[in-house]
């Protein structure tokens, strides 16, 4: 039992393949929305810190892109982000779907939680979807890649079920230290970032195939004037062809992605937001270092 006087706390990276439901589990985990999550894999492409505090304990989770096979130069810097983010931090978290066969993605991530040398806890995730069974195949597989793992927990990020398991076995991995935010700050994140990317995961679930990987999106306006917030987010695709699907037919994806943006960005700060979108082509700008640098990644 740990010591009421003592406070702990750390950086625990969540990492795995992509859309094994990271960025469900730390938002969970914090207990507020600080990353976006879709169901096309890729959809975190930057490290994001979520915070959990309690009386005397404080994580820092570092939600990370899910490491794959690169593709494009974002892919190989969404790669090293990850990979980066797993030195010197207090703990790792390894996700694994529950629901897919443990495979080689899982095995290449597995080796490079081993590689770091960091206590790990491997999580079985969206176990409200899978036969018990399944789940117990995948632990086991699990612990065949990770044998000195501190802990395999089978949880259910979208539902909750076995989060509070993990979150105590990693408070018990927690050196003493001072709590690094304060009370009721869950994420570090700029308003501005956290906005684009709201309008980002409304693009991501209206668009399919290969165009959820060619948007990305920025604030260029992010103003407070009088008691409306003015956000002007500009949405970037990478051919001519790509900005019509985007548009839809009439304005309608557009349209809608812009309203359930904007219906969430005002629950978040809590005050009207007008919310403008534009889309602009920036010419194959996954595979162009300079385009990545100036879209910040
Ligand atoms: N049924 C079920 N679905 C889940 C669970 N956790 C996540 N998902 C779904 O899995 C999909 C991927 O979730 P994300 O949290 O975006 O996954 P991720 O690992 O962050 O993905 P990348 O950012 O692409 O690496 C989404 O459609 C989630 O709703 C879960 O516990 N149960
Ligand atoms: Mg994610």
């Amino acid at each position: 039992m740990a010591d009421a006087a003592v406070f702990r706390s750390g950086f625990v990276t969540i990492v795995g393949r992509p859309n094994v439901g990271k960025s469900t589990l730390c938002n969970r985990l914090v207990g507020r929305k600080v990353a976006i999550t879709s169901s096309r894999p890729q959809t975190t492409r930057n490290r994001i810190h979520g915070v959990r505090t309690t009386p005397h304990t404080q994580i820092v989770f570092v939600d990370t892109p899910g490491i794959h096979k690169p593709r494009t130069a974002l892919g190989e810097r969404c790669n090293d982000t990850s990979l980066a983010a797993m030195r010197e931090v207090d703990a790792l978290c390894w996700v694994v779907d529950g629901t897919a066969t443990i495979g080689p993605g899982d095995r290449f991530v597995a080796d490079a939680v081993r590689g770091t040398g960091r206590p790990a806890v491997v999580v079985v995730n969206k176990v409200d979807r899978a036969p018990a069974a399944r789940i117990a195949e995948a632990l086991a597989a699990a612990s065949e890649l990770v044998a000195e793992a501190v802990a395999f927990i089978p949880v259910s990020a979208r539902e909750g079920e076995g989060v509070d398991d993990l979150a105590r076995e990693l408070e018990g991995l927690l050196p003493e230290g001072p709590q690094y935010y304060p009370d009721g700050m869950t994420t570090d994140q700029p308003e501005r970032f956290l906005a684009a990317e709201l309008v980002r995961e409304k693009l991501l679930e209206r668009t399919r195939d290969e165009l959820p990987h060619s948007i990305a999106v920025a604030a260029d306006e992010f103003e407070t004037e009088g008691d409306v917030l003015h956000i002007r987010a500009v949405v970037y695709v990478e051919r001519n062809s790509q900005k019509g699907i985007v548009i839809g037919a009439g304005g309608r994806t557009l349209k809608a992605a812009g309203t359930a943006a904007r219906r969430e960005l005002e629950a978040l700060f809590g005050m009207k937001v007008f919310l403008e979108t534009v889309v602009r082509v920036e010419k194959d700008w996954q595979r162009r270092d300079a385009a990545l640098d100036r879209l910040g990644f």
